[in-house]
């Protein structure tokens, strides 16, 4: 593929103040009529011609101003059509035909059907397997759309803004015309049409305007879009409350599609989802499916703002509307839920997913440079530290601040494509900071890691810290600056209570925020009367690695005594990490990991604290996973041994605490009805936890069948089944739950991949021959997204153990799946590849197997741009 870079942006030579698209709807034949006016640019010659993007297109008629061309007027081929004999005005119509197969587009972008439904999915560069265009982001242009279409077929016809027509046709066909009076780019264009049930209700924004809201799903589930509508209807009110932003047009739509790449997308006024991210009941959804619709609902809808109204300028800019638009949903779920949970949640997620990117062979900068295949750019970096970033932002500035300068982004660039310069001078404008040393975090890649030391003077009274900052080398990156890293804190006493110092002098200090922009720094507080345990990184202020010196009982103390429940968190988490390392140590070394009292005891303690919330405690309860103790050991990892260490430490904490932790079970047992709220799932969260412990203290399948058995929604229910396979695979008991669930769910795909993904992700090498014969099981399908991440996507990311099988076995299966995907969709086959990414870190027997099947990957003839980008960056 092309490389493409930053640098080499330029302004394109015409616009397209408007377009009007006829859709004449076919399974197979979908005719398109688009009418482009086009506006040459000032000082742009007449002679420029007009070169407009397709992919895979059949240009069926061509005209300009209503006239034909003649053959040397335009060149077509399925990638480009350039258009060199124009007029002299510079405004000119253009007229185009091109014939689309909507039932063949197995890649499922541009126009498809997705059991019967007609969708569309443009961004990155859809669009252009639809018509000709101009498909870039910072080409804006109002949209009006006619769609015809069998009634049979397609009684529901759906696009963006409002629906300005409809009306009958000859032969059983009808129409409706929509229009779109907000400028946008190509990307958020869509069209859904088909048979489709649907709830409606409606919002009154705060001025008063009222908004027709729809969910459509498929025929019998719209009960099950009820939480998705309550959690749009939230959604609209936060960001007027919060963000002063209101909603634009008179209905806004939600359609829930069963085959989808990702989670969902932002088109404006009618928002296309996996219907993942918006199907869910008590008997079917999760407390982690609801969390999961809440956050995803808040996120397109909040795209309305920050990704629709200001766009990106160009896909180098991702960030600028995903990593913002990320920080709004994150913070919309703090706000609706707990805060402190929420915000550990995204800490894990974070660590779990993107250090491990930025520490391998695909790591680059929030805002990349460089791209091959734009849709493998659409990461973690660019998501969720790109969310960090801006919550820095908020940090440095201070709440008000931070919202003077939204105001100010919103003021200044509604109705533009923008870039990150943009968005970070409006913080510099607002506040009179200067942020370029700050804006480093756009351009570097890689995690920084603070080392930190600590110096008590009990003479003069001083407490001093010396922080040093380091960026290892990057693939384009070898040599870093040093970056503004805010640092939240607090000075402990031995009383639990905050130390206020009487003066701090070296690094900048304001308020509980150190300001590390140096290399190397020491902050020295005066008036401290007691040797304080500190506390850095509250909040997790900053996506940084933390290496302290600090002692084992000071992160004891802080386990139980921080008054900030990230950095209780985060001290356990640093405890039972290092435990978890030093026992996989024994392990390869032929010895059992040693148990240590005093944190299995901790353990006990926390989960035991009634003042404490239920969620914390599951979350302190839930040890680090092994791909977590694998990301912090770094290099020569042995999966198996990481699986019996942490199986060791669960194990003695289970012995220890068998019976309050059986009082607790039962006293957390659900009385009542279900309730997806945030104190109920933490309830279940906790004693689901809880359920794990005590079952491996038993030894015994009992607990956790007669928990299935009794489960009156899908959380109990699947983390009993969890518990059945991955602890009790061979048992009878599990095979009768898996052939229960089955039995209940057979005929419900979506809930069917929690089967899938439970048998995929039971640990052990044996799980390569479940994995290979659930592949023809009838549910199954690589075609299917949501099938082939619950299948091959959860056992190739979140088995460590069979994946990584000692001879290699599973990888060679996942290198010849690939390749079969990737025929089909290779954004899919792409993104379920990345599983590989951390290969190097393996033991040296894996590490080959590994290499060796992305060579297989690397040397096949045919690949896709997006698989082939992927392996040759992986490969390094
Ligand atoms: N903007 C879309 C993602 C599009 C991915 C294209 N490969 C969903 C979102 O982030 O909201
Ligand atoms: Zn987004």
């Amino acid at each position: 593929g092309q490389l493409f870079r930053l640098e080499d942006y330029r302004p394109t030579d015409y616009l397209i103040p408007q377009i009007s698209l006829v859709f004449d709807l076919h399974p197979e034949r979908t005719i398109v009529r688009a009418i482009l006016s086009i506006e040459r640019r000032e000082g742009v010659e007449a002679s420029a011609p007009l070169v407009l993007d397709g992919d895979d297109l059949n240009l069926v008629a061509l005209t300009v101003n209503g006239a034909a061309l003649g053959d040397n007027g335009y060149q077509a081929t399925p990638e480009r059509l350039e258009i060199t004999q124009l007029p002299e005005q510079d405004r000119f119509t253009v007229e185009i035909v091109t014939e689309i197969n909507p039932t063949t587009n197995r890649q499922l972008m541009g126009l498809y059907r997705s059991s019967g439904v007609y969708c569309t999915q443009c961004e990155a560069e859809g669009f252009r397997r639809i018509t000709y265009f101009l498909d870039r982001p910072d080409i804006l242009s109002i949209y009006t759309v006619r769609i015809e279409a069998s009634e049979a077929e397609a009684p529901v016809l759906l696009s963006n803004g409002n629906r300005q027509e409809t009306g009958d046709l000859a032969d059983g066909r009808h129409f409706a015309v929509w229009h779109d009076p907000h400028p946008k780019p190509s990307y958020l264009f869509a069209l859904v049409a088909g048979s489709l049930g649907h709830i409606s209700d409606s919002f009154t924004t705060r001025s008063g305007r009222k908004v027709d809201l729809a969910i459509y799903v498929e025929h019998g589930k719209e009960p099950r879009a009820l939480y998705a509508m309550d959690a749009l209807k939230r959604s609209m009110k936060w960001d007027e409350e919060v963000f002063g932003r209101e909603y634009d047009l008179e209905m806004f739509n939600v359609v829930a599609v069963s085959d989808f790449n990702m989670g969902a997308m932002e088109n404006k006024g009618l928002n296309v989802f996996n219907d993942k991210y918006v199907l869910a009941d008590a008997e079917t959804a999760t407390d982690a499916d609801y969390a999961g619709i809440e956050a995803v609902i808040a996120h397109e809808y909040f795209h309305n703002w920050t990704g629709n109204r200001i766009t990106c300028r160009d896909w180098f800019q991702l960030c600028l509307k995903e990593g913002l638009t990320v920080f709004r949903d994150h913070e919309f779920s703090a706000d609706q839920r707990s805060r402190a949970v929420k915000r550990i949640a995204e800490v894990k997620t974070l660590r779990a997913h993107q250090f491990p990117e930025d520490a391998g062979p695909l790591a680059h900068p929030v805002r990349p440079r460089r791209y091959r295949e734009i849709n493998n750019f659409y990461t973690a970096t660019v998501y969720e530290k790109g969310s960090e970033v801006v919550r820095m932002i908020r940090t440095i500035l201070g709440p008000e601040l931070f919202r003077k300068g939204m105001d100010l982004y919103f003021e200044r660039h509604d109705g533009e494509a923008a870039t990150i310069e943009d968005f970070v001078r409006v913080f510099e404008d607002a506040s009179g900071q200067n942020l370029s040393q700050f804006a480093l975090w756009y351009e570097q890649a890689g995690t920084p890691n603070l080392s930190v030391s600590y110096d008590y003077d009990a003479a003069e009274k001083t407490f001093a810290i010396e922080l040093e900052q380091s960026l290892k080398a990057t693939p384009g990156q070898s040599r870093k600056k040093p970056m503004h890293i805010p640092i939240k804190f607090g000075l402990i006493g031995s009383d639990g209570k905050e130390i206020a110092p009487a003066s701090a002098t070296g690094a900048e200090v304001a308020a509980d925020v150190i300001h590390l922009r140096q290399r190397k720094e020491t902050v020295r507080f005066t008036g401290v009367t007691e040797r304080p345990v500190p506390s850095l990184l509250r909040g997790f202020s900053a996506p940084v690695t933390l290496a302290s010196e600090l002692p084992r009982d000071d992160l004891m103390f802080l386990a139980l005594n921080d008054s900030d429940p990230i950095g209780r968190w985060q001290a356990l988490t640093k405890l039972l990490t290092a435990k978890l390392i030093a026992g996989v140590k024994r392990v390869r070394g032929g010895k059992a990991p040693v148990i240590d009292t005093d944190i299995v005891g901790l353990v006990g303690e926390i989960t035991a604290d009634e003042r404490l919330d239920a969620a914390f405690r599951a979350l302190c309860l839930t040890l680090p996973g092994e791909s977590d103790i694998a990301r912090d050991i770094g290099n020569n990892i042995d999966p198996d041994a990481v699986l019996a260490s942490r199986d060791a430490l669960i194990k003695a904490i289970a012995g220890a605490h068998a019976r309050p932790f059986a009082a607790l079970y039962d006293a957390l047992a659900n009385n009542g009805t279900f309730s997806p709220d945030a104190a109920s799932a933490g309830r279940r969260a906790l004693r689901n936890s809880l359920l794990d412990y005590l079952s491996v203290a038993e030894g015994s399948p009992s607990r956790a069948e007669a928990q299935y058995r009794a489960a009156d929604n899908m959380t109990d229910r699947a983390a009993a089944l969890s518990v059945l396979v991955h602890r009790f695979g061979d048992s009878e008991s599990a095979g009768q739950a898996l052939a229960a669930f089955e039995e209940r769910f057979g005929g419900d795909p979506l809930v069917m991949d929690k089967w899938f993904i439970v048998q995929a992700t039971r640990p052990g090498a044996a799980t390569l021959d479940t994995v290979q014969a659930l592949m023809h099981h009838r549910l199954f399908s690589l075609d299917n997204p949501n099938r082939a991440r619950a299948l091959i996507g959860a056992f190739a990311t979140a088995n460590q153990t069979g994946f990584n099988r000692a001879d290699g076995a599973a990888y060679r299966f996942f290198a010849d799946t690939i390749l079969k995907i990737d025929v089909e969709n290779p954004q899919l086959a792409a993104r379920l590849l990345t599983a590989l990414r951390s290969w190097r870190s393996l033991e040296p027997v894996r590490r080959d197997h590994a290499r060796a099947a992305l060579a297989q990957i690397a040397g096949t003839e045919k690949l896709s741009a997006d698989v082939k980008d992927i392996v040759e960056r992986t490969l390094g």
